[in-house]
């Protein structure tokens, strides 16, 4: 679990600093919805309406380059459009995530996002990488 991550039970929940800069929590359902909590900078949290599909592994950054975070959650993508509200944009792929990172692969300036998902069947990892299409190297 990354670094300031606590665990909420039966949810795992990971960092995520987005609308106050500090940081937030998601808590992330295995089969229940996923949801975000606000850290309102005094020690309390505040669960935001939206809830979001089951994932068990997410990713933060700004994915559209609009100065916002943005999510993904398993591999459906959700930007983020101000006031605690996300927008679904994609869902790249119908798998289930083992690990997720959005890193500049290409080096053109925007985020891409590297993935692996387990195959059940041979059980091997599948290395996944999407290219973000905003800027074209
Ligand atoms: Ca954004
Ligand atoms: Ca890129
Ligand atoms: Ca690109």
């Amino acid at each position: 679990m990354p670094k300031g991550c606590a665990q909420i039970v039966p949810k795992i929940c990971q960092e995520y600093q987005n609308i106050s800069n500090d940081i937030d929590l998601l808590a992330l359902g295995r089969t229940a919805k996923s949801a975000l909590w606000e850290n309102d900078g005094r020690g309390s949290f505040r669960r935001l309406d939206q809830t979001f599909d089951s994932g068990t592994r997410m990713a933060a950054g700004d994915i559209d380059l609009d100065g916002k975070k943005d999510l993904i959650i398993g591999f459906a993508v959700w930007l983020n459009r101000g006031g605690g509200r996300f927008e679904n944009a994609q869902t790249i792929s119908p798998g289930m995530a083992s690990a997720l990172e959005l890193v500049d692969i290409d080096g053109d300036g925007d985020l891409d996002l590297l993935g692996a998902e387990l195959d059940r069947t041979t059980g091997k990892a599948n290395l996944l990488l999407f290219l973000n299409t905003l800027r074209r190297s």
